[in-house]
């Protein structure tokens, strides 16, 4: 999943992709560096950021996501709005992705279940603004599971079968740098629990526990590139990222690795 941020404040890709066309050719680009779909956000998620008024994203979400499918691109609606996600899916979108799993906005899921798009539900314990006053955790990768399997309940019981769903451990939402480690080296025991799971690790400030200070762009996509192989071979279904040739290529690397064994003596 190829991410386009048409937002000014973005954690890594703000202020690139504001102007739609913009984000048309960087999301076209995208497909052609092998991303098989691609995530589109009007709002900024970093740690810290305040909310932005419904209409405000539709306006510069809209006509990205029109667009693309017109052209056959597979898209997902970055949104916590509900008539945001209503709006997009109509425009063409195929799934509705919202990181706070259906919490931030009461009639998010009854939106969703009035549509055939899917949805993905993140791990979520509130906005941004206030999200590490409520990083506390026993064991990060079961309590995170058993929250996102009370979201999967809430979703089946607005009408959204489980075969819609899609689960995210919210890496990088109310979580420390150990916690989110904690999280990925845990991410089987959510994968075990049904859906599809999407992690996005993507050149985030967790990261940096490896990288150290400021890395460049470059180090932060290859290490989000062996995330991605990682991710895979837990079972996650699908990784969200800026870069999605250097993951294209590692997952390729990934696959040969395992093919391997057909020509060993
Ligand atoms: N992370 C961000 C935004 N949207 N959606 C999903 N499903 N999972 C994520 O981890 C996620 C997301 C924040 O990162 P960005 O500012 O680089 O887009």
């Amino acid at each position: 999943m190829g991410i386009v941020n048409a937002t000014p404040d973005s954690f890594s890709d703000g202020g690139r992709y504001l102007d739609p066309q913009r984000a048309i050719d960087r999301a076209l680009e995208l497909v052609r560096d092998g991303a098989a779909m691609i995530d589109i956000g009007g709002e900024s998620t970093r740690p810290g950021s305040d909310r932005v008024p419904p209409h405000v994203e539709l306006d510069r979400v809209l006509p990205v996501v029109a667009a693309l499918a017109e052209r056959g691109v597979t898209v997902s609606i970055d949104t916590m709005n509900a008539s945001t996600a209503a709006a997009a899916v109509a425009a063409g979108a195929r799934i509705v992705n919202d990181v706070s799993g259906g919490l931030a906005d009461p009639d998010m899921l009854e939106a969703v279940a009035e549509t055939t798009a899917d949805i993905a539900l993140g791990h979520w314990r509130g906005p941004s603004a206030e999200m590490y006053a409520r990083a506390e955790y026993r064991d990060v990768a079961r309590d995170v599971t058993t929250e996102l399997d009370e979201r999967l309940r809430a979703a089946a019981a607005a009408g959204i079968a489980p075969s819609r769903v899609i689960l995210d451990p919210g890496i990088g939402f109310g979580k420390t740098a150990a916690q989110n480690w904690g999280m990925l080296h845990g991410i089987a025991r959510l994968v075990a629990l049904g859906p599809r799971v999407l992690v996005g690790t993507s050149r985030k400030r967790f990261l940096q526990t490896v990288l150290g200070d400021e890395p460049s762009e470059w180090r932060r996509d290859a290490a989000t590139a062996v995330t991605s192989v990682l991710a895979a071979q837990a079972g996650v279904w699908a990784v969200r990222v800026h870069d999605a040739a250097a993951t294209r290529d590692a997952l390729a690397v990934g696959e040969a690795w395992k093919a391997g064994d057909a020509w060993a003596g």
